[in-house]
């Protein structure tokens, strides 16, 4: 009823509101990245634009506070505007490294469309930087599945975390720890527990192996007893045999330090090894 008032009074007030068809009543014309990348302290602008398709142009706005999984309705923005938006920032805080998401809503038709764009500073992970303070092992606060992490180490100058001690795994949790307290990115992109490492079991079930060196762990980790959690690892199917794959690669818990072997397709954060300082 509200819906059909509104198109009523659009409908005497700009002369013409026309009923839905089958061509979607606009088209998008700046769509923003799904991410960006920014310093603190830097202007952030982002347009977001769309013009109606023969009739009067949608209402543009922006919404914050969506969380890192774009579950949650979040809070609009002020800004808003007819066929365009700018999410604009004169001086990037800590406080605005989080999810949004446009919203292009044309109230004739009922038709929307949601953008989403998550605003992260660069990792800079093995820079002192942050806050975060000098550090052996770097956290990402990206989410990648397994492979996708051991290559981004690589693509990165870097290898994967592995430790190879009580006392390295010590180190490691430390390290994720700090960052996981001072890194803008890991407030709000940090939902997940676990953070991937560079161990596997992917070519003999149980022989776990450094994805680096292709070494056997229990050849070269010093106390011959890996840091597994309780009942770990337990190379669990999927639910439901949801994923028909096992569980062959290894993360760690940022609470306890333990470790636990899960499907290499979850995407979750993950740790390298910073170069020597
Ligand atoms: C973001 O949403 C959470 C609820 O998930 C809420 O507790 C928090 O206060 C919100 N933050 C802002 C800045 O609005
Ligand atoms: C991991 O992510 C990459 C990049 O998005 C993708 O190409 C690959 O198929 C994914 N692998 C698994 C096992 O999910
Ligand atoms: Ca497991």
């Amino acid at each position: 009823m509200l819906k059909f008032l509104f198109c009523v009074a659009a409908l005497l007030a700009l002369g013409y509101c026309k009923a839905k068809n089958t061509k979607k009543s606009f088209e998008i014309l700046r769509a923003p990245p799904s991410e960006i990348v920014v310093e603190l302290g830097e202007t952030l602008s982002v347009v977001c634009a769309a013009h109606g398709n023969d009739m009067i142009d949608p209402v543009v706005y922006w919404v914050k506070n969506i969380t890192a999984k774009h579950d949650r309705p979040g809070e609009r923005i002020r800004v808003s505007g007819i066929g365009k938006s700018i999410l604009y920032v004169e001086k990037v805080e800590a406080k605005d490294i989080d999810s949004y998401k446009c919203v292009i809503e044309d109230k004739c038709t009922g038709d929307k469309e949601e953008i989403w764009v998550d605003v992260v500073v660069p990792d800079r992970t093995c820079e002192d930087v942050y806050g975060v303070g000098p550090v052996v092992y770097g956290a990402s606060w990206h989410y990648k599945n397994w492979t996708a992490a051991v290559q981004d180490c690589l693509d990165k100058g870097l290898e994967i975390a592995l430790p190879s001690s009580d006392e390295e795994n010590a180190v490691l949790l430390a390290n994720i720890l700090k960052s996981y307290d001072s890194h803008p990115n890991a407030q709000k992109f940090a939902h997940e527990n676990w953070l991937w490492i560079g161990a596997h079991d992917m070519n003999h079930e149980g022989q776990w192996t450094s994805v680096v060196t292709e070494e056997l762990l229990a050849d070269f980790y010093a106390e011959g007893k890996l840091p597994w959690g309780k009942g770990q690892p337990d190379n669990r199917l999927g639910p439901n045999d949801k994923f028909p794959e096992d569980q062959d690669v290894a993360g760690i818990h940022r609470g306890s330090g333990k470790w636990d072997d899960s499907f290499e397709h979850y995407n979750r954060p993950y740790v390298c090894l910073c170069p020597p300082q």
